[in-house]
């Protein structure tokens, strides 16, 4: 259930903005309905670990622990339960216009209350995951969780020289591609499995080579099982650093893309993940002449850090443009990454989410031709003309009534929903707390 606006909007301007917009964009020959229409078949899989602060389900109850990935902040409201996680999702989505998935780690099973460690995982674990998800009619992702482990704490996973570690998280991946396609199968819907491992060192090493190699071996024992593609895509990310991995990350973005390349694979992009001044938006057609689809997490990287929430910056503009420009809305599977513990943790999905629908509306209502017609006449001043000037086009006014076509709130009259959220259910939890 979508939530109605509540605020005193005048959803008259609402309506009249739309119309001005329709007009100001059909004279660029832009069709602002058919835009629109595009726009709703995008999915965006919302990753559950925003609630929690990468915590998860597991007993013993453990906090996000080395893998090089940190929460930082105490803000109250962190879901402990898959309860509250599962009504923290729903309140995201009823204030979402659009479509939604939810992306699932595997430490977020429900496991009732029994130690069950990650290579025992099976698909009856996320058997409430799928029909809750069925009931409130979204698809699932999914990743197996190589981190806040004691077998991750010596820093190698798939790629330790340690032939016990590496069997049991090999292990652990087969059984996360299992429940996958099981998810996959039972949702109607291809389940995006995410690999991403920790492994790498904080200075620099001399035997770079024996860990990729371990890699390769493991990703090839894993993926030794088929699954129809149907119901299983099997991805991987890659990444530059992680805190106290500063030196070399065996899983770079080489190595999974040769890997991706040579055996049929996808690759997971994070936004978070590359020098600061490479341009993901850039590597989509290129990555896509060799690969089936690609895997987005689109986060927010701020200096040392890959995860804080995404907004409608130059770099989301970009993938948005090129995801559009190429035509590959159906071969992108749009994600979300970061965990932000310092803010209202239901605000900052809302607000992640938006910033890339909204990058989406305005990337869809480009006049693509007529910019790439300039640029084939070599009218390059023509072409940096008009772009500046679509800059300043009513695209915000476009999602405002797309918001308001969807029954949500426009704009930011989100905020209230979230804050009466915070008052009566978020803020409650840690008084709950503090009684036991
Ligand atoms: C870490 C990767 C990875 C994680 C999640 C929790 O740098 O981005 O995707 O954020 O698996
Ligand atoms: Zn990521």
């Amino acid at each position: 259930m979508k939530v109605k606006n509540t605020k005193t909007r005048n959803y008259k301007l609402v309506e009249e903005a739309y119309a001005n917009s329709k007009s100001q964009y059909a004279e660029l020959g832009v069709d602002t309905d058919e835009a629109l229409k595009r726009l709703e078949k995008v999915e965006i899989s919302l990753h559950c670990w925003q609630a929690d602060d990468v915590r998860g389900f597991e007993t013993p109850d453990t906090a996000l622990n080395g893998g090089g990935i940190q929460a930082t902040g105490n803000y109250p409201g962190r879901a402990r339960s898959i309860d509250e996680l599962r009504q923290d999702i729903e309140k995201v989505i009823s204030l979402l216009p659009g479509r939604q998935r939810l992306n699932l780690h595997a430490s977020y099973g429900d496991f009732g209350g029994r130690r069950v460690d990650r290579d025992e995982i099976g698909p009856e674990h996320f058997q409430s995951w799928i029909n809750w998800a069925k009931e409130i009619g979204i698809g699932l992702d999914f990743n197996p969780t190589l981190f806040s482990h004691p077998y991750a704490d010596a820093g190698f996973t798939l790629s330790s020289k340690d032939d016990g570690t590496r069997r049991f998280w090999i292990e652990h991946v087969k059984r996360t591609r299992m429940i996958a396609s099981e998810i996959g199968k039972q949702i109607g819907s291809p389940c995006v499995n995410n690999i991403w491992i920790p492994d790498g060192s904080k200075d620099t090493p001399v035997d770079r080579n024996t860990h990729r190699k371990l890699l390769r071996e493991s990703l090839d024992d894993i993926f030794s099982v088929e699954y129809p593609k149907e119901f299983l895509i099997d991805s991987l990310e890659g990444k530059l650093f992680g805190l106290g991995f500063e030196s070399m990350t065996v899983g770079s973005h080489e190595f999974y893309l040769g890997y991706a390349v040579r055996n049929n694979k996808i690759v997971c992009l994070d936004t978070g993940h590359y020098h600061p001044t490479e341009q993901v938006g850039d590597k989509i057609s290129a990555i896509l002449q060799f690969l089936d689809g690609l895997m987005l997490h689109i986060s927010r990287g701020v200096h040392w850090d890959s995860d804080h929430v995404t907004t409608f910056n130059d770099e989301v503009q970009l993938i948005a443009q090129e995801i559009v420009r190429v035509n590959a809305l159906e071969r992108v599977h749009i994600g979300l990454d970061y965990f932000d513990a310092s803010l209202n943790r239901i605000g900052a999905y809302v607000v992640g989410a938006r910033a890339v629908q909204l990058a989406l509306v305005n990337a869809l209502l480009e006049p693509w031709k007529k910019l790439r017609d300039m640029e084939e006449q070599g009218k390059y001043f023509e072409r940096l003309a008009l772009l500046e000037s679509l800059k300043a086009k009513p695209f915000g006014a476009v999602f405002d009534y797309y918001c308001l076509s969807k029954g949500v709130p426009v704009a930011n009259d989100y905020v209230e929903e979230v804050e009466k959220y915070e008052a009566t259910s978020l803020s409650r939890r840690e008084v709950i707390a503090i009684q036991n």
